[in-house]
């Protein structure tokens, strides 16, 4: 399988999160990387491209103009108005305030924002951008015959929305991607969503929608980021109802549970019959990952690649999160080891 990969993703290089209430270095950082493109060469699971530049359009059919009109601007404007540390939100228009968006920055960093945790530094913007154009070069490599492509997207995109970054996700790679898809011809596309945390960004912007199906497992929202969405009884709306599939799980799930709902979650993609499969991929679900709480071994890795194998869709997978920065890289390729054993290259 093919890896699409640039190292643009280090004009991303934060120094601040703000977790526990105290600052400290990002969890999702370059290194992750580093250790994924070590492992892929080890294993010589096939050749790493360069992504081409497919420009702002795609991303607009996700995300609003005002919304990409500030990730622009943010870390100047942050500087002009004599801020010291890197852009953080840090008020929001809560429960009966006005949404009306603001001018200066400290309140429009709130109103595009989902959360506090993720900093905006200089290089963010650009570093999203070469992000979102990995995910569609491994996107157009499907389209172009290859049964699977790995997008070793960074920063991650599950988590942001059309108008809001957080959980250190700016632009949602996988429904770029996806809608990619769609407007190339597909009719319909799945995306499967095995990050630790639930994929809220991208759920929120297929809800309405049936040509889109969403699957996420995850972190059950009463314990775990993002809190605020990934309950099972949120199922789409309108003509989505019924697109939408959650899987929360509590602390402690081991890979024997966690793998009853990705079997489930399997079988009513086929049952959906999409065109192809976009895989949100993050590797956070591992026993040793230093903020998320499922119990999944290396070797579950490779087992649950072969069930996603299975299906026998095209399949692109999409680098969300994962944080257990050494272990990123035998985990993450492991899943693309296991797929290709149960799903050898057609080419
Ligand atoms: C892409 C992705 O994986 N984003 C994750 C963003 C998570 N951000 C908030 C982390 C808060 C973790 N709190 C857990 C406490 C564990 N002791
Ligand atoms: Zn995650």
């Amino acid at each position: 399988m093919k890896t699409v990969y640039t190292d643009r993703h280090r004009l991303r290089n934060a120094k601040t999160e703000l977790y526990g209430g105290a600052i400290v270095p990002p969890f999702e950082c370059a290194e992750r990387l580093d250790f994924i493109t070590q492992r892929l060469k080890e294993v010589d699971l096939g050749p790493i491209v360069e992504p081409q530049s497919f420009g702002l359009d795609p991303v607009r059919r996700i995300h609003d103009a005002d919304y990409l009109d500030f990730l622009s601007i943010c870390w100047d404007e942050w500087k002009a108005a004599g801020f010291e540390g890197e852009a953080i939100a840090a008020n929001w228009p809560a429960r009966r305030m006005s949404s009306r968006r603001p001018k200066h920055i400290d309140g429009l960093i709130g109103y595009h924002a989902l959360a506090s945790e993720t900093s905006i530094c200089p290089g963010t913007w650009e570093a999203a951008q070469a992000s979102a154009d990995v995910a569609l070069t491994a996107r157009k490599l499907i389209a172009e015959g290859e049964r699977a492509a790995f997008a070793l997207c960074r920063p991650p995109g599950h988590h942001a929305t059309g108008d809001m970054f957080g959980g250190y996700c700016f632009l949602n790679n996988a429904a770029i991607a996806a809608q990619a898809f769609l407007d190339d011809g597909a009719k319909k596309v799945a995306i499967l969503d095995v990050d630790f945390h639930h994929g809220n960004g991208t759920q929120d912007i297929f809800y309405g929608r049936d040509d889109v199906l969403f699957a996420s497992l995850h972190g059950e929202p009463e314990t775990a980021f993002p809190y605020f969405l990934g309950y099972a009884d949120e199922t789409g709306e309108g003509a989505g109802r019924g697109f939408t599939l959650n899987y929360p799980m509590p602390e402690g799930t081991p890979f024997d549970k966690w793998a009853e709902a990705l079997d489930d979650a399997l079988a009513k993609i086929r049952g959906y019959q999409p065109t192809a499969l976009v895989v949100s991929l993050g590797v956070d679900t591992f026993e040793e990952d230093p903020i998320s709480y499922f119990k999944l071994k290396s070797d579950d890795y490779t087992t649950y690649g072969r069930m996603i194998g299975k299906t026998g869709l095209p399949t692109l997978f999409v680098m969300e999160g994962g944080y257990a920065v050494e272990q990123v890289g035998i985990n993450t390729v492991n899943v693309l080891q296991g797929f290709e054993d149960a799903a050898p290259a057609l080419n």
